[in-house]
């Protein structure tokens, strides 16, 4: 019997434990002590979506710290190297190898940044917040700062669709796999095949002091991660060189879906502060038609990413192709059929693994690697967007029956960065503060929801 107050509290003093106080009103959340000391995207904004429920404040320091690092042109970098150049390098690639001030004057000046971004996810995070402080503290506190965030949010987004879809697809090329998030997936497999690595700069890997190598990407998989980032930085992180000339080009199926989920989320303040809102509904139809224009696959009956060099879809049987479904725009038809999935072996049903939660990976696919990072294992992330998905379609059982997977999960062993789907073992990062977040945030769910 999982002890959900003893959760709550262990999994706000995960959060707390991971806050960096930058002093002057800045801070935020480390994804983990050690192996991610720095600010990440996504992550800022998934651990917002934690401290919203009971600290609205500290999510708000996080974003807004987060977009210290925007640059001019409304790009949102994948890391901020706050407070780096006194400290010796503590996680590689640093800012040493980015460079983004050098080679560009739409850098922020005041902290380094990669020259990647991540997924979208802070003006989902943000109306989440906006939700928490409108019941608290009412209207105006509320709206101020919607007023606050939206300018920052829509030029990301304006960006976003400008910059990374100038086709007009509503579908998001990504430059680099860990713009993905997803980083090490197979999903990029294919498309990595013809990166061969050439003039590489020697360079030490960190993360492999902290996590086993064996839960972390290859060798092989690192040097391709470094030319693309070298190779990003000779074009000055300039999106239409890279179109032209850059070897990696994949229109970004879960990046796209997130974008979709964001863009709501804006159309939703845009109203609230009576801004113009024909963009953004264009941006929301461009997805709704795009997503089946370039990611359906008729013959599997299902979604996938898309290559936009070889113009073939990436194939491999992986969690992401769930992520649309929490757009909750897709037919519920298909919907119905793929959920069969999760009740077969390839996935987490008929007892294939420790705990009913979906791998990153199939099982039973020949690239499946039960423990190392996004290429096989469970991830609370992934399975807080299914959650998601499952309550957009009515399937309130099913998510209830998630979410007490969720907690299982963790009580037994901890809030890690991933887990073995086989053996439900933790892996990765201890304490990481996503998985916290998202605990959280299904916490307070189901004890609102009786
Ligand atoms: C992982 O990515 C970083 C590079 O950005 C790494 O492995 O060093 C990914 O899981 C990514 O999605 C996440 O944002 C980051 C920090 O948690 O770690």
């Amino acid at each position: 019997m999982v002890d959900y107050r003893h959760l709550e509290h262990s999994a706000k003093s995960v959060l707390r434990n991971n806050w960096v106080d930058l002093g002057k009103g800045l801070g935020y959340t480390q994804p983990a002590q050690g192996i991610y000391p720095y600010q990440w995207n996504w992550d800022s904004a998934f651990a917002a979506y934690g401290f919203a429920h009971y600290d609205p404040t500290r999510s708000l320091t996080d974003l807004r710290t987060l977009f210290q690092g925007q640059w001019q042109n409304g790009f949102l970098p994948h890391i901020l190297f706050w407070d780096v150049p006194a400290q010796p390098e503590l996680y590689y690639p640093g800012p040493q190898l980015w460079e983004v001030q050098k080679v560009t004057e739409l850098a922020p000046k005041k902290v380094a940044t990669s020259g990647i971004t991540q997924p979208p996810l802070q003006a989902m995070a943000l109306w989440h917040i906006y939700k928490e402080i409108l019941a608290r503290q009412g209207p105006a506190p509320a709206k101020k700062i919607l007023a606050e965030f939206y300018p920052r949010l829509y030029k990301l987004h304006q960006f976003l669709h400008q910059k990374r879809d100038p086709e007009g697809s509503g579908l998001i090329t990504i430059f680099h796999p860990w713009e993905s998030g997803f980083d090490n997936s197979p999903r990029w497999d294919e498309a990595l095949e013809r990166i061969i690595p050439n003039n590489l700069p020697k360079y030490q890997r960190l993360d492999i002091r902290f996590v086993k190598s064996a839960q972390r990407p290859r060798k092989k998989q690192y040097d391709k991660y470094i030319y693309l980032a070298l190779k990003l930085k000779q074009t000055g992180y300039d999106s239409e060189k890279s179109y032209a000339e850059h070897p990696f080009k994949v229109k970004d199926l879960t990046f796209s879906s997130i974008l979709y989920l964001a863009d709501k989320r804006l159309l939703y303040m845009a109203q609230e502060l009576d801004q113009p809102t024909s963009e953004i509904k264009g941006w929301l139809e461009r997805f709704e038609k795009g997503v089946f224009q370039t990611c359906w696959h008729q013959e599997d009956q299902m979604f996938y990413d898309f290559d936009l060099i070889s113009q073939k879809h990436l194939r491999t049987q992986t969690a992401s192709s769930l992520v649309p479904f929490s757009t909750g725009l897709i037919p519920s038809s298909i919907f119905q059929k793929t959920i069969k999935l999760l009740e077969k072996a390839d996935y987490c049903g008929q007892g294939a693994c420790a705990y009913e939660l979906l791998p990153s990976v199939a099982i039973q696919s020949p690239v499946f690697e039960d423990s190392r990072y996004w290429r096989g294992p469970i991830w609370l992330n992934l399975n807080w967007l299914l959650w998601r998905g499952l309550q957009a379609y009515g399937y309130h059982q099913r998510a209830r029956h998630l979410a007490q997977e969720v907690f299982r999960l963790v009580s037994d062993q901890g809030f890690y960065e991933f887990f073995s789907p086989l053996t439900g073992q933790g892996l990765g990062a201890k304490n990481f503060s996503w998985t916290a977040a998202v605990t959280l945030d299904m916490l307070y769910h189901t004890l609102s929801s009786g």
